[in-house]
């Protein structure tokens, strides 16, 4: 199946070699190689995101201010078919190749706040370089995608139409996370304050979206998808969800989950080396709460997809939703735990007493 739309690239499939490559829960990615040519083959996951010709007409529309404005930014877009296409559709679905950006290494875990630093950086940068960009232009790519009041309706609606016996399972947990309904009416509060401002977000800030150079600065981000208008809590609180724990969301011993401040500080400051000037005070009081937001959310969203037997995300064992549910939880409650120190390093940090 793949042949044909290596064909409809120009490529030859006899001379061409695809490994998966990745962890992506959601779209399937490849790594295409022809001869020392190196390209990623992705194909857009359209049961999640519904019109993937979204997707690209955003890419297309930012490319052409970043090109313009920003000349020298990295910019990793998708390559043109012969017909000039930057996404084909087939019977099969929807496929688009990238350049793979030579020399570039990811990472899925971090083992140093250097790496927190550069990559908090980049992702400011990818904001600040848009912020004379006309957001309003751009399509949600996925509707509400991080609206915590959807995702909790969302979340009820899975306590009712859910697995019975997985629901009762996880009584334990449910009582835990009512404690932390608290982070849903401070969104409501966010969503109406003018203080929060609507901007170019990227909305999946992992550190594998992030290419490094072999000295490990950031080169730059990719996995555009969820590009789209938001608040700056979506990527500042993904960072936290996904940089501040030595162990990922898969790990399940849970002891292990704890945040790590000097991470914590190094996401702050390599955010705010690119995005002091434009955040407001409201905002930069907001960085916990960023955390709290977004590791709530994916919390309740696991939670959900387990109640609802891993429609979404996927399963490779079963009760794995779950357990991703329980790391977040483990999370949120270490994050909690550790806000009043948090934020006394916070105050302390140089790029913090400038503001
Ligand atoms: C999904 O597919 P991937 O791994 O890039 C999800 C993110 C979650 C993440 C959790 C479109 O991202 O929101 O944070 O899983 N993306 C979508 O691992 O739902
Ligand atoms: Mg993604």
């Amino acid at each position: 199946m793949l042949a044909t739309i290596l064909e409809t690239y120009g490529l030859n499939p006899q001379e061409c070699t695809i490994q998966p490559f990745g962890t992506g829960l959601i779209n399937h990615t490849w790594v295409l190689r022809k001869g020392d040519e190196e390209y990623i083959l992705q194909q857009i996951n359209n049961n999640v995101f519904k019109e993937p010709f979204a997707i690209s007409e955003n890419i297309r529309a930012i490319g052409s201010y970043l090109k313009q404005h920003h000349p020298n930014y990295l910019f990793v877009t998708p390559i043109h078919s012969p017909d000039n296409k930057n996404l084909i559709h087939t019977e099969e679905g929807y496929f688009r190749i990238f350049p793979f950006v030579k020399d570039s290494v990811t990472y899925t875990t971090l083992e140093s706040p250097e790496l927190a630093f550069e990559a908090a950086k980049q992702f400011g940068r990818f904001t600040h370089n848009l912020a004379g960009f006309d957001e309003s232009v751009l399509q949600q790519t996925i509707p509400n995608f991080h609206d915590l009041t959807l995702r909790d309706e969302q979340f009820k609606a899975s306590l009712i139409h859910g697995n019975k016996e997985r629901i009762a399972e996880a009584h334990e947990v449910l009582t835990q996370l009512e404690k932390c309904r608290y982070i849903v009416d401070e969104f409501e509060q966010i969503k109406i304050n003018p203080q929060f401002k609507i901007r170019v977000m990227h909305h999946d800030t992992k550190i594998s979206n992030v290419l490094f150079d072999k000295q490990n600065r950031g080169l730059c981000v990719i996995d555009l998808d969820t590009v789209m208008p938001g608040f700056f809590i979506s990527d500042i609180g993904d960072m936290m969800r996904t940089y501040l724990a030595a162990a990922s969301e898969e790990e399940t011993d849970f002891s292990t989950v704890q945040v790590r401040e000097e991470y914590f500080v190094a996401i702050v400051e390599g955010y705010l080396s690119e995005m002091k000037n434009e955040l407001t005070n409201e905002e930069k009081n907001s960085f916990i709460y960023a955390g709290k937001f977004m590791i709530y959310m994916q919390a309740i969203r696991f939670l959900a997809d387990h109640f609802m037997n891993d429609v979404y995300y996927g399963a490779t064992y079963k009760g794995q939703n779950f357990n991703r549910a329980v790391n977040q939880l483990y999370l949120l409650k270490s994050l909690e735990e550790k806000e009043e120190n948090l934020l006394k390093k916070i105050k302390s940090t140089p790029v913090h007493c400038e503001v």
